[in-house]
């Protein structure tokens, strides 16, 4: 692994980003803040995208957190500005067009916990571990622990959670519904390379307009929900993908997209 803070690798249109801090356990600072935002510049103006993993370098940590040593002298003001950018940085990522998937390999603390929050889903290695610690260290979360946890767990839970600042391991983190599902470590590449090769065989469009009707739709009453997945399902026969992959069935052959 080099220097970089972001290290970028690709298969079949699948993007996958590893934070690379391992000594600090990949925990989040300014300089990965911005090495993560200029990924995303890329990454948001490239057409063929399929997917994006997130993942951390080493066996150790996925992130440990965001910088304790770098937020210890932060005055309120800087407080802020650290967590408006963080949060701003994670927004672009759930914005994506594409399904993003943390691989959580290890410690998926604080700040980390956030990621993979941002992320559509979470998959973990069994030695992963959870939790939102900040009410230990005098804090609450800052990069949207607090709304996107209640989100995926359940605001009993995510209260739990975040006022008592205890970690949960991988097994409990699957029962909650942080995560998809738990594997050994030494399995999270081969996912990968299945979710890449599941991500290429679909309709491009598809995937997109699958993406765009969840996340839209969760933001609106159930009515105007619907009425999003209806425009959606339209438009997709207006394309070239809709005649391809249904001829392709018909034709008993694999789809081209
Ligand atoms: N920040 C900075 N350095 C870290 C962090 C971190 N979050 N986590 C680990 N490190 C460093 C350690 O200091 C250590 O460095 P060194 O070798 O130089 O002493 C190195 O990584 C290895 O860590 P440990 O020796 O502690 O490894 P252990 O296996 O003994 O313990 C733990 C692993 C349990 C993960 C432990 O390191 C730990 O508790 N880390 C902190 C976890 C934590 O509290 N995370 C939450 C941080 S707060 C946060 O994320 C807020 C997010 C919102 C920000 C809002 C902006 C204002």
């Amino acid at each position: 692994m080099s220097d970089n803070l972001i290290e970028r690798s690709e298969r079949h249109g699948l993007v996958c980003l590893t934070v690379n801090r391992p000594k600090a356990l990949n925990a989040l600072n300014s300089a990965l803040l911005d090495a993560l935002a200029a990924e995303l510049d890329a990454l948001e103006a490239e057409p063929g995208l399929r997917g994006v993993v997130i993942t951390g370098a080493g066996d150790k940590a996925f992130v440990a957190g965001a910088d304790i040593t770098e937020m210890r002298e932060l005055s309120a003001a800087q407080a802020r500005d650290f967590a408006q950018r963080g949060l701003a940085t994670l927004k672009r990522l759930e914005a994506l067009p594409v399904p993003v998937v943390a691989l959580v390999n290890g410690f998926c603390l604080g700040g980390g916990c956030e990621l993979a929050l941002a992320c559509d889903w979470a998959v973990a290695s069994d030695n992963a571990i959870f939790g939102q610690p900040e009410v230990a260290l005098g804090v609450i979360p800052g990069f949207g622990g607090t709304q996107r946890l209640p989100r995926r767990v359940g605001p009993a839970m995510a209260l739990d959670l975040v006022t008592t600042g205890r970690k949960i391991d991988a097994q409990e983190a699957l029962r909650i519904g942080l995560v998809n599902q738990v594997m050994p470590l030494a399995e999270l590449d081969a996912y990968a390379e299945r979710l890449a090769k599941q991500l290429a065989g679909n309709g491009p469009q598809a995937v997109r307009s699958a993406k765009q009707a969840v996340h839209d739709g969760l933001d609106q009453d159930l009515d105007s929900a619907l009425a999003l997945e209806a425009g959606l399902f339209a438009l997709a026969f207006a394309g070239d993908e809709q005649r391809e992959g249904m001829s392709a069935f018909v034709d008993k052959r694999k789809p081209n997209f």
